[in-house]
């Protein structure tokens, strides 16, 4: 644990405070840290820019489905997807929520996010080409979603731990509404089984870069994991969802599109192709199918509803102005 701090903080053993023991006995502990008690400011920040980032992510996420929402096939699908839409904007102001709490405001991410400076999940830099898409986004995107979040249930951060428990409930409806669309189309005409099959051939490597790079390449993991900000490494939940979805897509009758498909008695799991890192390193750099579209969105969006928070602003301070005549 102790060589964990000293690689982050870049602390020497010696060089660690009492108040850095003491927290560090909490953690392992299992005891949950709240707003305002004392942190090291490494477990601040390392807070900001994961709940930021994931907080963004949901945001962001609105954009690929929102795109289908007019185009749904039927008006019950239609409904069901904008609900859908809306509950990851409700993820992302839960987790905005839980970020303000560790002393950075909303406005201030926001502007991080539009500058570049802060990132968003890869995937959602990916295009959605047809209505099986929203199936595959069901099924494989939130599907990798829930297996990164919830052991963040269990996270030690009190405020991220609450906001993953309502989250998770959430998630696991929309993962089920994907896996729908997914057995409709593919037990559909060959045309739909066929778009079935086109959106996991797309999809799949894309999800499974949403943990994260492989484990030695990871520069958080081993701090995060310390501090119980991370519970799982990102290869250990990779390989826990594909374990977990190879069966669900032999189900459906469609192929997982990886010649290197192996069940391994030996490890009791699936060996699997990597990813193409170039390719995840490329699009987290902002060089994705569909970066420059979806930052372009998010910043229109803001810009767009500037009148609407200068007159929120107004509002508020002519409420504030009646209230003091009205007391003197
Ligand atoms: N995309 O050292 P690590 C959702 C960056 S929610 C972009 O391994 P860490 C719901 C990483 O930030 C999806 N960047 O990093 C939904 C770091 O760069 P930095 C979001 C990535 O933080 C469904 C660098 O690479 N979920 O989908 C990605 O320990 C459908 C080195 O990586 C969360 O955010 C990536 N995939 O582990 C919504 C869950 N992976 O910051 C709409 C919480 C890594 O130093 C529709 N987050 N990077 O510049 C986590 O669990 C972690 O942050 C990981 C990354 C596992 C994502």
């Amino acid at each position: 644990m102790y060589a964990q701090l000293v690689k982050s903080e870049g602390k020497s053993k010696a060089e660690l405070t009492p108040e850095d023991h003491a927290f560090q006995a909490r953690i392992d502990a299992g005891e949950k840290i709240e707003p305002k008690e004392w942190m090291p400011e490494g477990y601040r920040k390392t807070l900001i820019r994961q709940i930021g980032q994931h907080a963004h992510s949901e945001i962001v996420g609105q954009l690929p489905e929102g795109n289908w929402i007019t185009r749904a096939p039927t008006l019950e699908r239609k409904q069901i997807l904008l609900a859908k839409v809306q509950d990851e904007a409700g993820h992302g102001l839960y987790l905005y929520c839980a970020a303000e709490t560790l002393g950075v405001s909303r406005d201030e991410l926001l502007e991080k996010l539009h500058s570049g400076d802060m990132k968003y999940s890869s995937i959602f830099n990916y295009p959605t080409l047809t209505w099986a898409d929203m199936g595959a986004v069901g099924w494989l995107v939130d599907g990798a979603a829930i297996m990164n979040q919830v052991p963040l249930q269990r996270t030690s951060y009190g405020p991220y731990s609450r906001a993953m428990i309502r989250i998770c409930k959430e998630e696991s409806f929309h993962q089920r509404q994907g896996y729908a669309i997914m057995m409709k189309m593919a037990n559909g005409t060959p045309e739909q089984k066929q778009m079935a099959q086109d959106a996991l051939n797309r999809l799949w490597y894309p999800s499974l870069m949403m943990f994260g790079p492989s484990d030695k390449d990871s520069v958080h993991s081993v701090q995060s994991m310390a501090w119980k900000i991370k519970m799982n490494t990102n290869d250990e939940l990779r390989q826990k969802f594909v374990d977990q979805t190879v069966p669900q897509a032999e189900y459906l009758g469609l192929t997982v599109p990886d010649p290197n498909l192996k069940w391994n008695e030996e490890k009791g799991g699936y060996d699997f192709s990597e990813p193409d890192w170039d390719e995840f390193f490329n699009v987290i750099k902002g060089n994705g199918p569909c970066n420059k579209e979806r930052l372009g969105a998010r910043v229109k969006a803001w810009d767009d509803g500037a009148w609407y928070r200068e007159a929120m602003v107004a509002h508020a301070k002519k409420k504030a102005a009646r209230r003091t005549v009205a007391a003197e």
